[in-house]
């Protein structure tokens, strides 16, 4: 079937936009490189397919207006410098965003009025009272059964009428707010979320959220839930705005620009639709909504699975029959995938400035290499059910193996020795000069079934598993390598050439299926190789290639 390009709908994915509030840390970096991965995947993957994907930074509310006061400076030119940060990690890592937006960014404040004017003139948007225990540093409100009393570090806790009180689940200091709030009318979504996550049109992926997700919604499908389980609260309305008095750093609400500015995550969950520029006058085939891919830590689930998909279905929803005529609303269809990560402590705790246990991403990657960093984010944290712990010791552990497994292996194979013994025997290729039997034939065969093991493990979204069947295999070169030793004088030469070869080929389809995870030492390998760049696909790694007359240069890829 040949499409012509441009015809499909590009690949969409998504990382959240960072508050730029303090500098980067390593699980922002974490979040970047899994992005990444996809970013790189897809593209190879199918290399007609335009992939869009979105970075950036979050600038706007309290916790940005209150970070740029104690620092003395206008919160814009504060989030100039912070986001400069988060964008320069972004490029150091190899991070291949498309589109790096900022809310500050006129195109996206003129999509969040659009998107804020739709939903009033639907209906979906009132004034209310709104109370609850508001954090400033998790930028949300918490309901009783939320929080708990804790004693507070005296310089936090300096209001003596009310015991400090935490949120439960980040541990952040919440107040007891009362406002008159702009609303938005979440619940009116319960059931139609609650039917779109039953009937997973959405996957959030591990399944564990899934479940979450499921049960935030009221909905009592998980078997393991039982009643001694405390009930979740239903999903309710949402404060979407915050008096102007106390937050001026934000959108301010259109319809009331003097009193009211829109509430932080209001605007920043609408950085997906404003990143592609939206409000488009149709969907068509170039425009790349829906996300096919959110990629975002469990922190921010709820706002995610719930709250953008709520907006979405509001915005997809008629008009009321009483207001003026408009045109037909646009269908807004939800994200196909969202994946949610677990996170990343250093020494078993969160990581917080006061503790001074921030793992800096840059200075690791100046100290051990970019792909290195990436690598080990991947394979430990490639399954993201569990917290993981920073650990430089694991960290060189699985580098060291990294660079055996890879480095040492491409030495050897290619090193003159071996190259000079080498013939180019009268058979054309690898797999017709194979005799039986011999080790090298199952290499081969794990070798060609290398790439669709790693495809069915990234479709999964098992970032973990498609590293783990690419080291399994060189496990297997490495250990078939050793027991053929080509270099030794016993070994025939045809047994050389074939071990060769059959050694360069594993490294072929290797180095290919490696560029999402490490692409510079994938390059590197590739061109050692002597691969062209239009046989870097994964299409290319699935078909055989003639290794005759191809000069094969042993570089050091680390
Ligand atoms: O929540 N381990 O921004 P944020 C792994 N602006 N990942 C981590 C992490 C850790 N310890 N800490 C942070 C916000 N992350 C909002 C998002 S989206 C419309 C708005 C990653 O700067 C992870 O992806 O607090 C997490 O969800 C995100 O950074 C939160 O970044």
């Amino acid at each position: 079937l040949s499409t012509p390009a441009g015809a499909k709908k590009p690949y969409y994915l998504t990382t959240p936009i960072f508050y730029p509030n303090a500098v980067p840390h390593i699980g922002h970096l974490y979040t970047l490189v899994l992005g990444d991965i996809f970013a790189r995947y897809q593209r190879i993957l199918d290399p007609t397919r335009p992939v869009h994907f979105l970075a950036g930074t979050d600038e706007h509310g309290l916790k940005i207006q209150q970070a740029a006061e104690k620092a003395g400076v206008e919160p814009k030119s504060f989030c100039d410098s912070l986001s400069g940060k988060f964008r320069e990690l972004a490029d150091r890592a190899r991070i291949s965003y498309t589109v790096y937006m900022r809310t500050t960014q006129e195109q996206h404040k003129k999509a969040v009025e659009h998107v804020w004017l739709t939903l009033d003139r639907k209906g979906f948007i009132y004034k209310g009272q709104y109370e609850g225990w508001y954090s400033i540093t998790d930028e949300c409100f918490y309901a009783d059964a939320q929080v708990m009393p804790a004693t507070l570090p005296s310089s936090s806790s300096s209001r003596g009428e009310k015991p400090a009180m935490i949120s439960i689940e980040t541990s952040s200091p919440v107040e007891w707010t009362t406002e008159q709030n702009y609303m938005f009318r979440l619940s009116a979504f319960r059931e139609a979320l609650e039917e779109h996550y039953r009937e997973q049109k959405t996957e959030v992926h591990p399944p564990p959220y899934h479940s979450a997700v499921l049960k935030m919604l009221g909905s009592a499908s998980s078997s393991t839930s039982s009643s001694a389980d405390a009930p979740e609260p239903i999903l309710q309305d949402i404060s979407i705005s915050r008096p102007r008095s106390r937050l001026s750093w934000g959108v301010p609400v259109p319809t009331d620009p003097l009193n009211h500015t829109m509430y932080v995550w209001f605007d920043a969950l609408l950085v997906y639709l404003s990143g592609v520029g939206y409000p488009w006058s149709h969907l068509g085939p170039s425009i790349p909504w829906p996300a096919d891919l959110q990629i975002i830590g469990k922190d921010i689930l709820r706002f995610h699975a719930l709250y953008l998909p709520a907006i979405l279905m509001a915005l997809s929803s008629p008009s009321p029959p009483s207001s003026s005529p408009s045109p037909p609303p646009q269908k807004l269809p939800l994200s196909s995938k969202i994946l949610s990560h677990a996170h990343w402590t250093v020494s078993r705790q969160k990581m917080s400035k006061s503790l001074g246990n921030v793992a800096d991403p840059l200075a690791a990657m100046s100290t051990y290499g970019v792909d290195i960093v990436r690598y080990y984010l991947a394979i430990v944290g490639g399954r993201f059910r569990d917290d993981v712990d920073w650990s430089p010791e694991q960290l060189t552990k699985h580098s060291k193996e990294l660079q055996s497994l890879l480095g040492n292996y491409f030495l050897r194979v290619t090193s003159e020795r071996i190259s000079a013994v080498a013939q180019p025997a009268t058979e054309s290729n690898a797999s017709e000069t194979i005799e039986e039997p011999n080790p090298n034939r199952s290499l081969l065969l794990s070798a060609r079934a290398l790439p669709t093991q790693v495809q069915k493990a990234l479709d999964n979204l098992e970032v973990g598993e498609a590293l783990e069947e690419i080291i399994a295999l060189l496990r297997l070169a490495n250990k078939t390598v050793t027991t053929i030793a080509p270099w030794s004088a016993s070994c025939p030469p045809t047994n050389v050439y074939v071990t060769q070869l059959v050694a360069l080929e594993t490294l072929r389809i290797t180095g290919i299926c490696l560029q999402p995870f490490i692409p510079d030492v994938a390059e590197k390998l590739l061109d050692g190789l002597g691969v062209p760049a239009g046989e870097r696909d994964w299409a290319s790694a699935q078909s055989e290639v003639d290794w005759r007359g191809r000069v094969v240069k042993g570089v050091r890829l680390f």
